[in-house]
């Protein structure tokens, strides 16, 4: 076909689908009204105002209708939960109002059902963690610079655009549930709590308040000493108390509604109690006892682990179990879903119920540090379902993660969940627009942990693709149902089992390139000349002749035996092991016959290639769909699949032809050979060869 013919073809397309260009930066929130509504509401404020221009704009019901937001004082709804009808929203607080309309308006705008029902949050705090840094750059950030805060002269100054973005962002984060931000690094700045950064916490926390989303921050343990002018920042230490509690009372007077501290001590350098032969617990419950005159809390991380240790998955349990039950009823320790950081694929870490008399909230990660940047569609719900519906067993059958953590089998005075976000200053805020269904199904889950990530990833794409011709026609009548939301979702829902299939499946994890500190691509090689052993790849996948995996049994590290039973049994027995954490739990010869007959070494090749033809089939998916997809976002996302069969190849190259001089056994013949040399790609700086 000719160049024009191309290009009339292009518009006929665009017109037939009403196919505005878009850049993503809407995100899920497109829905325009479609008639008009007539709002009861006897009250004004700021929440209340943004719940009626919410529903002028979205409103999809019937045109003209009533619809009455009604603050009423009922038992059954908790915290900021609601009552929705098709003609009311009734909650206790204002808050409660603004999510009963966003939930109304998706419901309307996904098609859903309208009952009478209660809706009530799983957590009470649903926190992003933003790990930006005062100049502007964001740690794991794949998707431009800080939407908060800026290099050089200027930093601390605001402006109209800064204010329009965090209200933008604000109204995104509230549409979804989330009610908290964690505006900086947990690697923080020694000035997150000078006078100048504070003025500027206070200007986004104005911006952010009405929406009902608190701020907190992340702070140095050891600030009394570096910015206060003290001898030591020993917890313990009667001037370091006051240092705290006046520096908090300091907060509050700018920012009456301050969430809180969270806090990174004696983790990777940063500064905690054990510097003064203190524990954890007396850091956490000295910060808690200043912030709790307030309201405050501290969020204090468990993600810690030794150089030289055995087994670095079991040292948050060693530090931590002894101290159960010494934390103020104001300290909530946050874990992240597994026990090493943040892999493609992990159990949960065993601390999770272990804790009895400690509060405990979930960290995940929404920013795809191990899971390909921005470059790679992940959509990782599955992978947070899976972690939530863990059991745990440790108050029988049902200790599942999400109950465990959500209040209803520990009485836990706090509850709350955090995410490390994805966001930047890119248009389309993620770096990837279907980076931006992981920020949604954050929200979601933080609001009900219950749901399924088929459920939210059908609503996103509805929210986030679906046309105007679409959304006014019924969206079940649709064609666009059958050739775009079915294809497109079931391309999500198996993207995060690809990525695990091509990067580190059966269990094996943290071979990933360390080059540059960059964690993209394979590096199972990985091993620079005096690097920390708990860094290097070998210390995780201990392949050699024999076999491959990390021998976690009581044999091994013992990391088992951190695990209530049946769990700990089963993970200790490979022929119960569940296969998912094969390598993860044991160290197995290359022989070893799995459930399906192959020998573990074929496994791990098919595996591997399973991964690359997913990939490939995403791409023949994503093309089919062209017609329903805008110009822009449908190449853009076409691009980035490109990369993605490219990193796939490269994933299943590298880790194979490493592993095979292990194994010595040939790749079955009827796969897919090798396209890249070893020694290329353990020369090759992977980040630069896919830029
Ligand atoms: C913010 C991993 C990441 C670090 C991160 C750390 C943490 O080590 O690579 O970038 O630091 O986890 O969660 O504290």
């Amino acid at each position: 076909m000719s160049m024009k013919c191309n290009i009339l073809l292009f518009i006929l397309i665009l017109f037939a689908f009403n196919l505005h260009a878009e850049d993503g930066h809407n995100l899920w929130l497109r829905g325009k009204s479609s008639g008009s509504v007539n709002i009861v509401c006897a009250k004004s404020s700021s929440t209340l105002d943004i719940a009626k221009q919410e529903l002028v704009q979205g409103w999809q019901g019937q045109n003209g209708a009533k619809f009455t937001l009604k603050i009423k004082k009922d038992k059954a709804i908790k915290s900021d939960g609601f009552i929705l009808s098709e003609n009311e929203v009734q909650a206790n607080t204002e808050l409660g109002i603004l999510y009963g309309v966003y939930e109304l308006l998706r419901r309307q705008q996904t098609g859903q059902t309208i009952q009478n029902e209660i809706c009530n949050p799983s957590y009470g705090c649903r926190v992003l963690n933003h790990w930006d840094n005062l100049d502007g750059t964001v740690e794991r950030g794949y998707a431009g610079h800080s939407i908060f805060w800026h290099d050089g002269e200027k930093g601390y100054a605001v402006n109209d655009n800064d204010r329009k973005l965090w209200k933008e962002y604000a109204r995104a984060n509230a549409s979804i549930g989330i009610n908290g931000s964690v505006l900086n690094n947990v690697n923080s700045s020694k000035l997150m709590l000078t006078k100048q950064c504070l003025e500027k916490v206070k200007a986004v926390a104005e911006l952010l308040r009405p929406y009902g989303i608190k701020t907190y921050l992340s702070v140095k343990l050891s600030s009394p000493s570096l910015i206060g002018g003290l001898k030591t920042s020993d917890p313990l230490n009667p001037e370091v108390i006051k240092w705290w509690k006046d520096k908090v009372k300091e907060i509050y007077k700018i920012i009456p509604d301050f969430g809180g501290f969270l806090i990174k001590a004696n983790s990777e350098g940063e500064p905690g109690p054990q510097d003064f032969g203190r524990s954890h617990a007396d850091g956490a419950n000295m910060l808690a006892d200043a912030v709790k005159p307030f309201g405050g809390i501290i969020m204090w991380r468990a993600f810690v682990y030794e150089a030289n240790s055995k087994d670095r998955a079991c040292q948050a349990y060693k530090e931590f179990m002894p101290l159960d039950g010494q934390f103020r009823d104001n300290v909530i320790i946050q874990v992240k879903n597994g026990p090493v950081d943040f892999q493609p694929r992990e159990p949960f870490t065993p601390l999770f119920g272990a804790l009895k008399r400690t509060s405990v909230m979930p960290e995940l990660q929404i920013t795809q540090e191990y899971l390909g940047h921005s470059i790679q569609l992940v959509y990782l719900a599955n992978m947070w379902e899976e972690f939530l519906k863990s059991e745990t067993y440790q108050e029988g059958i049902g200790s599942t993660v999400a109950r465990i953590t959500d209040g209803s089998i520990f009485p836990q005075k706090y509850t709350a969940i955090a995410g490390v976000a994805n966001i930047g200053l890119d248009t389309n805020w993620c770096g990837h627009q279907f980076a931006q269904s992981n920020w949604y199904a954050f929200g979601r889950l933080a609001w009900n942990n219950q749901l399924t990530s088929e459920k939210i990833a059908d609503e996103w794409l509805k929210l986030t693709f679906s046309q105007k011709k679409e959304k006014s026609a019924n969206l079940n009548a649709s064609d666009w149902l059958k050739n775009f939301l079915a294809p497109v979702k079931r391309l999500m829902l198996e993207s995060r089992d690809a990525t695990v299939n091509y990067s580190m499946p059966l269990g094996l994890h943290h071979i990933f390139a360390g080059l540059n500190n960059t964690h993209y691509g394979p590096g199972p090689w990985f091993s620079p000349k005096g690097i920390r052993i708990d860094w290097t790849s070998a210390y995780y996948h201990k392949a050699d002749s024999f076999g491959i995996g990390f021998d976690r049994t009581t044999k091994g590290s013992g990391a088992v035996s951190q695990y209530h039973e049946p769990l700990s049994s089963q993970f200790e027995n490979p022929a119960t092991c569940p296969e998912i954490y094969l390598l993860w739990f044991l160290h197995l010869p290359w022989d070893y016959k799995m459930k399906d007959g192959r020998i573990l070494w074929n496994e791990l090749c098919y595996t591997y290639d399973k991964g690359v033809n997913e990939v490939r089939q995403f791409q023949k998916t994503w093309d089919k769909v062209q017609p329903y997809v805008d110009a822009q976002r449908f190449s853009e996302v076409q691009c980035k699949l490109r990369l993605q069969c490219h990193d796939a190849q490269v994933w299943k190259d590298g880790c194979l032809l490493y592993f095979q001089q292990f194994s010595k056994r040939p790749i079955p013949f009827d796969i897919e050979r090798p396209v890249y040399d070893l020694d290329y790609l353990m020369k090759t700086d992977l980040t630069d060869m896919l830029k």
